[in-house]
């Protein structure tokens, strides 16, 4: 039996960001199934695009009064969720990110009633990094345990936190998901001229460049496989680390073998002129760019770090090492770059992989079973 379209109240980190990206993505799918998706952010995320049926956006306003040090964004974030649910009678409130909207979140609830159902995803660094943080520890715990259903987007990530916030509720496991009609391998030859020849490999980064990303060792592995053959690194992102590795490159005298792209909308485009992609991150609860590359027929050369064991199949979709041992990783990229049979079979498997275990329609349909049950109606 079909079952009734909901009324979804979404947040989440609206600006660049794998969280956001999910939630927003998430909130198309569910809106192209007929449900009704109310974004509550402080501004529209950015990949949501055009008009789109059955979605709509409240803007959260920060109240400046002039006895405020700080204007207190979490307190308008906890009363917008709470008049819009009010208001647009939802059923549920998806969270993205513990902090500080599973916490607005639960106090919307104590505002709307229990009628409200709270659904909080934790993404990776909200636990992994700020749960590390005493200061915050029971809060977050308060706004996980108090919710009505809890997801991650790991296992590792849920094992992590039940050790660090001593949790011993139901996680259910939400993987990050790709939508087929927009990842897959993309014509890039033209593009891909414009940085290297044809006899060059492309070996590419794309993130925040946030220290956990370790881009530094980015740029070692990169220099022992140009060492061994021609070719190039494209580095796609913007972040704190960026000076520091520009740097890094001048020293090192790569130059002109590393270019970099700054931020890409169209990142299918992008990953599909790369023949491999580098994640040696120091934590990374998923690595969803790891999973877009995958969905272009890109394999991941990477580190074993959080929940990316879980996405890259080590010897199948791509090759991974303990964190830091970029002599390993370099290793395994020249692996590849020199068994071209290997590299076909990769791109294959990486295909066949993303598109069967992390498929947009299965992921939703996860999502989907998970509000019902919240709300009784299994
Ligand atoms: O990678 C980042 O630093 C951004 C971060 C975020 O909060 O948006 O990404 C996290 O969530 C993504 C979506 O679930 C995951 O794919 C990323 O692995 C995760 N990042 C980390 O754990 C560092």
């Amino acid at each position: 039996m079909k079952q009734q379209p909901l009324k979804i109240g979404i947040t989440c980190y609206p600006s660049l960001g794998g969280s956001g990206v999910v939630a927003t993505e998430l909130g198309k799918l569910l809106a192209e199934q007929g449900h009704q998706v109310h974004f509550i952010a402080h501004s529209i995320p950015f990949r949501l695009g055009s008009f789109h049926k059955n979605i709509f956006y409240h803007e959260v306003e920060v109240n400046d009064y002039y006895v405020f040090r700080y204007p207190p964004y979490d307190l308008s974030l906890a009363t917008k969720m709470a008049q819009v649910a009010n208001m647009q009678q939802l059923d549920v409130l998806h969270v993205h990110y513990a902090v500080p909207h599973a916490v607005c979140a639960f106090l919307a609830k104590q505002m709307v009633g229990d009628q409200l159902k709270v659904v909080t995803t934790l993404h990776g660094t909200d636990i992994t990094v700020l749960a590390q943080d005493e200061s915050l520890k029971d809060l977050i715990r308060l706004a996980i345990n108090e919710s009505d259903a809890v997801t991650a987007v790991s296992e590792d990530l849920i094992r992590e936190t039940r050790e660090l916030l001593d949790i011993t509720r139901d996680i259910d496991l939400t993987y990050n998901f790709v939508d087929p009609r927009v990842y897959y391998p993309r014509h890039s030859e033209s593009l891909r001229r414009d940085y290297a020849n044809p006899a060059e490999k492309v070996l590419m980064h794309i993130s925040n460049f946030r220290p956990v990303k370790r881009v530094g060792d980015v740029l070692d592995i990169f220099d022992r496989v140009q060492r061994n053959m021609p070719a190039k690194l494209l580095l796609v992102g913007e972040g704190p680390e960026l000076p520091k590795i520009q740097c890094r490159i001048k020293e090192m005298g790569l130059e002109d073998k590393v270019h970099f792209l700054g931020k890409q909308d169209e990142i299918a485009h992008v990953i599909s002129m790369a023949d491999v992609l580098l994640l040696p991150s120091e934590k990374e609860s998923f690595g969803l760019v790891a999973l877009e590359a995958m969905a272009c027929g890109v394999p991941t050369v990477g580190s074993t770090a959080g929940g990316i064991p879980e996405l890259v199949t080590h010897g199948e979709t791509g090759f991974l090492a303990p964190i830091g041992d970029t002599a390993a990783m370099a290793e395994h990229v020249l692996t590849i770059f020199k068994d071209a049979e290997l590299a076909e079979r990769m791109r294959k498997a990486c295909l066949q992989r993303a598109t069967t275990m992390f498929c947009n329609e299965l992921i939703r349909g996860k999502y989907e079973q998970i509000y019902y049950r919240v709300l009784g109606r299994e």
